[in-house]
């Protein structure tokens, strides 16, 4: 078992029942959810000008390999109705692994830690409300 941190955000139609469901269907995948931060409201980083986000962390434990749990989670945000058009644009839900472990993965599918982590508040804050004993460290080898 390896305890992962994955970001929920939502800024598209039932944005609350968005997060809850996707919560619901890792539940039922061979991830379970062991704290769910508090969600809070963040307005857009990025992209086209485009509706307040819900964001959430969560804390898990899994058996899936890394690219396995990056399926699910894309197959989650399908599920949802999450439609890849504009990058950074509005969607329902979108499901990044955070951390995976403490490993390193760089992979042309996967790269965690999250890259965009470090300096997104709508990540660091409800991180750190469900791990406050986490230490972070950037891979200075891709920046
Ligand atoms: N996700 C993005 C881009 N910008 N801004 C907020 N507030 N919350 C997000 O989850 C978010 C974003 C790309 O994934
Ligand atoms: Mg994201
Ligand atoms: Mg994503």
């Amino acid at each position: 078992m390896v305890t992962v941190y994955l970001g929920l955000g939502s800024n598209l139609s039932d944005r609350e029942t968005s997060l809850q469901e996707a919560i619901a269907r890792l539940n039922q995948n061979s991830v379970t959810v062991k704290k769910v931060s508090t969600i809070i409201e963040t307005d857009p980083i990025g992209g086209p000008a485009q509706g307040k986000f819900l964001n959430a962390v969560l804390e898990a434990e899994t058996d899936l390999p890394p690219l396995d749990l990056l399926n699910l989670t894309q197959k989650i945000e399908k599920q949802l109705g999450r439609k890849r058009t504009i990058p950074n644009g509005p969607r329902t839900i979108d499901i990044d692994i955070l951390l995976y472990g403490n490993r390193t993965i760089h992979t042309p599918e996967l790269i965690v830690p999250h890259p965009r982590m470090f300096e997104r508040d709508f990540v660091l804050k409800p991180l750190y409300e469900i791990a406050p004993h986490l230490t972070l460290e950037p891979n200075h080898a891709h920046h």
